[in-house]
């Protein structure tokens, strides 16, 4: 048997009958920070197209995305995410023990990391939320220039979400700089990667402190996760790991969700019109529109883990396959007129968050934290008004703003 190179750390494959071959790079700078030409022209080149500078399947319809994304039977996440096979490759860093494992042992798992980010849980967290996004939107709406992603979209995940999981000392730029290696990880060895992961000396040291019980608060969504360990659900080591779960997942996320959710309502300033007649009913909405239209996540992988076909296409084991939810997303064949931003459409069924048993587990709290800064902007705020171009901070998995210089012009 000739041993099998490695091309990006899986099972290189070949195009399968009826699949095109297309010479694109998902992951070219361009493309990242401008993602809709090549969503649509990854939509019509059918369910699959085969990318030959990474020798695995790419998908972007709504119908073989949410099929491929949520059919953990067939196709595996212990295999990694991103490019790199896990059964074939050293990971970065320990799997997660919630992301990266299949059934059954990421039902005991996802069983303590759902009950810690229950719905209950999150509703003694809304009063917070909204105080505290209220105080941050009064400071920043005083019409003169501030820059949205550093003074909003971070400030606010940052400040929150390290306080409900008890982190006793929090540093927003250590968690934003992990989120960073997080998602860069998940793409191939490129310059993002390579940058991200160089961090990693000053980074995951602080990162892996923080997770273990006597670091954490004891009131907090981490002391939920370690009280699991204490009646043996799980052992203390797998509750850090799920705390790590927390600090990796749920800030980048949250952070491009709400400065998306700014630059949609800057350039449709129709929309921001509506939001504010109804702040209250309003707020969620607009945020769920907001990740349907953007897909913070634009595309994870999974790895077939079995022979198969989708949509008539044959499908070899240990095929990696890119999951473009972005895509998905604006696909018209399953929204009405997709490059609408439109906060009164009905939004369910997005791929946003995922589907199936690895959809979004943070996604309660997630929606918490969009629709405080939604709310109390549209009860606040008259105007949203840009200064500058929206610049966008290209990432192997994240679509999020590098730069949003814009002005918000309090309402008398
Ligand atoms: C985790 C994890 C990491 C990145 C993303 C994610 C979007 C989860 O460590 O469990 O979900």
């Amino acid at each position: 048997m000739p041993i099998q190179p490695l091309i990006h750390g899986h099972k290189p494959i070949l195009p399968p009958t009826g699949v095109p071959v297309w010479d694109v790079d998902p992951y070219d700078e361009a493309v990242l920070k401008n993602p809709v030409p090549f969503f649509n022209a990854l939509r019509e080149k059918g369910p699959f197209a085969y990318l030959p500078r990474y020798a695995m399947l790419i998908c972007g319809g709504y119908d073989v995305t949410r099929e491929v994304f949520s059919d953990h039977d067939r196709f595996a996440s212990s295999r990694g995410v991103g490019l790199s096979d896990f059964a074939l490759e050293e990971p970065w860093r320990p799997p997660s023990i919630v992301l990266e494992v299949d059934p059954p042992y990421h039902t005991k798992t996802r069983r303590v990391i759902m009950r810690a980010l229950s719905p209950k849980v999150v509703a003694s967290l809304r009063t917070a939320f909204r105080d505290d996004a209220e105080h941050l939107i009064d400071t920043l709406a005083h019409g003169r220039e501030i820059e949205a992603v550093a003074d909003l979209a971070e400030a606010f995940p940052t400040k929150v979400f390290p306080q409900a999981v008890g982190i006793r000392t929090p540093d927003p730029r250590k968690l934003i700089d992990y989120a960073s290696m997080v998602f860069n990880a998940i793409g191939p060895d490129n310059a993002l990667r390579r940058r991200a992961l160089a961090m990693a000396p000053d980074i995951v040291p602080w990162i892996n402190a923080q997770c273990t019980r006597d670091s954490l608060t004891g009131d907090g969504i981490g002391a939920t996760i370690h009280a699991a360990a204490e009646c043996g659900e799980i052992s203390a080591d797998e509750a850090g790991m799920l705390v790590r779960s927390l600090l990796s997942a749920g800030v980048d996320t949250t952070v491009s969700g709400i400065g998306n959710a700014l630059v949609c309502l800057a350039q449709n300033p129709d929309q921001f019109d509506l939001l504010k007649q109804d702040p209250d009913a309003l707020a969620l909405p607009a945020f769920e529109e907001t990740l349907r239209y953007t897909s913070p996540v634009q595309a994870f992988c999974r790895t077939a883990g079995v022979a198969t076909q989708v949509s008539g296409i044959a499908i070899e084991e240990g095929t990696k396959i890119l999951c473009v939810l972005g895509a998905a997303n604006r696909d018209p064949t399953r929204w009405e007129d997709p490059d609408r931003f439109d906060i009164s459409r009905k939004t369910a069924g997005h791929l946003a968050l995922g589907a199936g048993i690895h959809a979004c587990v943070g996604q309660n709290i997630g929606r918490a934290e969009g629709q405080a800064i939604l709310r109390a902007l549209a009860q606040r705020v008259e105007r949203i008004e840009l200064t500058g171009p929206p610049e966008w901070r290209p990432n192997n998995a994240i679509h999020a703003l590098a730069r949003l210089p814009l002005r918000l012009v309090p309402r008398s």
